[in-house]
């Protein structure tokens, strides 16, 4: 019989490996794992480092004991900003408008399987709007990701807009499972309403980034009785950075609303392949550090 390397071998899969197969597929998902690590995640010897203020300082120390940050109220007028332009188009508050207005909507990514688990909104925008700047380019969450990379960072595409109105009827979406994505892969998550425990809400497994994980699907007792849990809950405006190869999972309230926007980084790899920005024309781009600049090398039109 031939023994097939199935790169999504993961805690919750193994067992179907026979015993005497378990280690040897085991330490082949480790060594892809190393491989891809070492080569996405050696630190850049020459400028391993950007300045950053005190604030962002104490923000890194948290970041890498505990895998997430939070901050509370700097964005607030933000998402009063992307609730009252974005989704009114889309929920039909602001009339005959919508995906048709170009300027604002790059794509609709609701594709059935997001829909079917209760996804009503799934949008991609653009970087441009000069009032999501000040999130998108903030100078302490953009150094604490490169410091915390100990090199250069990049998006790894644009930024997602969800509404989920979960009715309970698709009772195992794929994320509602605790699991870790892609390697080091870092998120943004942007409140856009206020969300309590008995909302849909994501919870994250304190420090459970500091360990290599083979991406894929953890059991939920042995996440509870190893890691302490954090709600991503608060007041619309509140931003959540984590290190999405720590554990984490959706967890979905039937008949609650979340609507959101996350933004994804990583050294380079796992680049989704759309391109929509040109870089030229863009008022004050060059005003930015290049380490800022730089995060949009991957998904953007250059020349
Ligand atoms: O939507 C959520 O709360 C979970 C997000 C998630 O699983 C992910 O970003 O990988």
């Amino acid at each position: 019989m031939s023994f097939v390397f199935d790169t999504r071998i993961s805690p919750t899969n193994l067992p179907k490996y026979s015993p005497l197969l378990q280690p040897v597929a085991l330490a082949k998902a480790y060594a892809h794992l190393f491989l891809r690590l070492s080569r996405h995640y050696i630190p850049n010897l020459i400028a391993p480092t950007v300045p950053m203020s005190a604030n962002a300082r104490r923000l890194l120390a948290t970041f890498k004991s505990d895998g997430i940050i939070r901050i509370d109220n700097k964005f607030a007028e933000l998402a009063g900003h992307i609730d009252d332009c974005y989704f009114a188009r889309l929920e039909g508050r602001i009339p005959n408008d919508g995906f048709d207005n170009r300027e604002l909507f790059l794509i609709d990514s609701n594709v059935p399987k997001y829909r079917e688990g209760g996804t009503e909104i799934r949008a991609n925008i653009s970087f441009k709007d000069p009032k999501l700047a000040p999130l998108f380019f903030d100078s302490d969450l953009t150094a604490v990701l490169y410091n915390f990379y100990r090199r250069q960072p990049f998006l790894r595409n644009y930024p997602v807009l969800q509404k989920i109105a979960y009715k309970g009827d698709k009772a195992s979406l794929e994320n509602g499972r605790f699991h870790v994505d892609h390697l080091h892969q870092v998120t943004i998550m942007f409140l856009i309403c206020d969300l309590t425990e008995r909302d849909t809400h994501m919870q994250y497994a304190i420090a459970s980034h500091k360990k290599l994980r083979i991406p894929g699907s953890y059991g939920t007792e042995d996440v509870e009785a190893n890691f302490r849990i954090y709600d991503l809950i608060g007041k619309k405006g509140t931003v959540f950075m984590f290190d999405a190869g720590g554990i984490h999972r959706a967890k979905y309230m039937q008949g609650t609303v979340r609507k959101m926007m996350t933004i994804n980084f990583t050294t380079g790899h796992d680049i989704v392949d759309m391109r929509y920005d040109k870089l030229e024309n863009w008022p004050h781009f060059n005003e930015f550090p290049t380490h800022i600049q730089r995060l949009l090398e991957k998904v953007s039109i250059h020349n």
